[in-house]
Formats: structure tokens, sequence, C-alpha cells
């Protein structure tokens, strides 16, 4: 009844002029996905929670089920046989993986976002940012450093309740979830768009006292207007919020003053998706995707969601 992800690519990628080798980058990610979340659901009886002992080049503590997820996904996007390089937030430096001209794709990703909340079976998921590569484009350390709105696809997974997976092209924005009893993805959430109405808000509000004036004014705002709902996993507060309608936001504050969130492995791929649903993202000074990246794990502000309620709160921080 519901369309298969591998019909669905067969038929709007496979072959066409812009998104030719998309499905086989999808195909990869569809394949690290399963074996994530089920290490994700196995982890807790199979003692693979907790940390690794390591610090990842963002400063934080690395779960053993963050290394699981970003070696996972390199390897699923390299036999894809059309990846030419991928970035991680846990790995310092870009990893090549082929250099043959069917090697078209760039991605940069967060294998497992929502790491503080992997040990406490609440829902995490992987996001990644997809760019073309110009035609024998050499790979050295800047070649990574496009800005959003060059990406030709950005794709989230939620391991949650159940596992999703969106995909969002130039075109439109795909769901698909994982059947349990064959494990393929089928085409659950075709043509997502963000609903009209706004119906919460989301930010960690214990941050409140290390926001400036305007800020406080917007988040106050918010706070008298709609409901909040927090998960403290962005890929599942944005995934609640693109298909129930809401606003996402994690500013600057006194602790993080240049925002929490990564710009090319969360903020971009994220905004991407929004915007193609319909929504929109900014980081208080200017549309995520018109950010020029200075580097691979720069982070920013991140205000996303329903266009006009971004809008609105970012004029309301503006004052
Ligand atoms: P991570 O990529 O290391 O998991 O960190 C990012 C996470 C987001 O998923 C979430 O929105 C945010 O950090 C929560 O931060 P806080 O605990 O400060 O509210
Ligand atoms: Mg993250």
């Amino acid at each position: 009844m519901f369309q298969t992800l591998s019909e669905y690519s067969a038929s709007s990628w496979k072959g066409s002029n812009e998104y030719d080798g998309l499905e086989a980058v999808v195909a990869g990610i569809a394949d690290g996905a399963q074996l994530i979340q089920a290490k994700v659901r196995a982890a807790v009886l199979a003692q693979a929670v907790g940390t690794t002992g390591e610090i990842n080049v963002q400063g934080e503590v690395v779960q053993i089920l963050d290394t699981f997820s970003s070696d996972t996904l390199v390897r699923t996007l390299s036999e894809s046989g059309r990846v030419a390089a991928v970035s991680s937030e846990e790995i310092e430096e870009t990893v090549v993986v082929g250099d043959s001209p069917a090697h078209q794709y760039l991605v940069q990703m967060d294998p497992l976002d929502g790491s503080s909340n992997i040990d406490v079976a609440i829902s995490v998921g992987s996001i990644l940012g997809i760019w073309k590569r110009q035609a024998d484009e050499m790979i050295t350390d800047s070649t990574l450093l496009k800005k959003g709105t060059e990406q030709v696809a950005a794709v989230y997974t939620v391991y949650g309740s159940c596992t999703m997976m969106v995909v969002a092209t130039r075109e439109n924005v795909q769901g698909f979830t994982l059947d349990p009893t064959d494990g393929i993805f089928r085409l659950t959430n075709p043509d997502i768009r963000i609903p009209e109405k706004n119906s919460c808000y989301s930010t960690n509000e214990g941050n409140f006292k290390g926001l400036d004036l305007g800020t406080q004014k917007a988040v106050e705002e918010l706070r008298s207007t709609y409901s909040l709902r927090y998960v403290g996993s962005l890929v599942a507060d944005f995934h609640r919020n693109l298909l129930k309608g809401g606003i996402f936001l994690y500013p600057s504050t006194k602790k993080s003053p240049e925002g929490k969130l990564r710009l090319m492995y969360e903020a971009n791929p994220l905004a991407f998706i929004a915007e193609q649903a319909g929504g929109a993202a900014s980081s208080g000074k200017e549309r995520i995707l018109d950010i020029e990246p200075k580097k691979l794990h720069q982070r920013c502000a991140l205000i996303i969601g329903n266009k006009d309620v971004v809008e609105r709160t970012v004029s309301v921080m503006d004052r």
C-alpha cells in the first residue's frame, strides 16, 4: 500500500540530471540508519551505553554510540559508491571515501544527535546535509565549506517510538517509516509541509538568564502564546515541529556566545528541510542557508520552524 524507498527513489532520482546517484546515497543512509537504530535499541542490554573516555573535537564527551554511528554512516556512505567525502561532528577532519567521477556527492553529518538522551530511552537521530561535488573538484580542507543554499538534499532520521527518515530535495520533502516486519522504509508521509498553525515552542528555558534582553523578550512572547515542548534532542524536537507546527530556538547564550549547535552538521541540513517544507531558519542575524562557513565545526544560533513565527521572533530579538 505504501511505496517503498527504493521504488520512490528509482522513479524520482535515478537517471535524472540533477539527482542521479542520490538513490545510492540515500540507500546508504537508510542502511546505516537501520544498523544504528538496532544498536540504539539493544544498547542497554549489550552494555554499549556510556562514554568511550574520549573528548571529541567539539570538546564534548564521546558516547560509545556516537562513535558507532559515525563509523557506520561513513562506511555505508562509502559503500554507496557515489560519495567523495564525509565530514562528521565526531571526526576532526574530512574523510575522503572516493575519488572517481561517479563520486559526485559530499555529505556532512551529525551521526547521532541528542547523545545526552541515548542512555535514557529518549528519541535520538542522525542529521545529514548533501552537497554536489563539482566535476574534478579536489577534496581539500576547504572543499566542504559550502553554503547551505548549495545543498541538493538533506536527510534526518529519528530513532523514536518508530524509526523514520525524512528526505528533502529541491523539489519536495518525503517521510519514510521503517517497517519493523521486513526492514524496508515505506513512504508514509508524502510531500510534507509544515502546518500553518504554530502550536508550540521548543527551547532550553534553563538558559533564560543567559540570554540577551531582546531574546528574553522573544522567549517571553512565545511563552505567553504557545505550549512548551522540549525533548533536548534537536532532531526529535524538529521532527515534531515539522509535522505539527512549531518553532525551535537555541540562541546565543552567555555560556555559548556563538550558539551551541553546529552549522554544517545540524543547522544547514535542517534549515534546508524546513525551507523546502514552507518553514524558515535564521541565526537571528541572517538566514542560516546564507551563512558563509569559515570552519567545519563552526557553531551558530538557530531559530527554526514556522516562517511567520521565526520572522516575528527574530524581529523581537533584534529590538
Ligand atoms: P549533540 O549533537 O552532541 O547531541 O548536541 C546537540 C544537542 C541537540 O540535540 C539539542 O537540541 C541540544 O544539544 C540540547 O542542548 P541543551 O541540553 O543545552 O538544551
Ligand atoms: Mg547534535
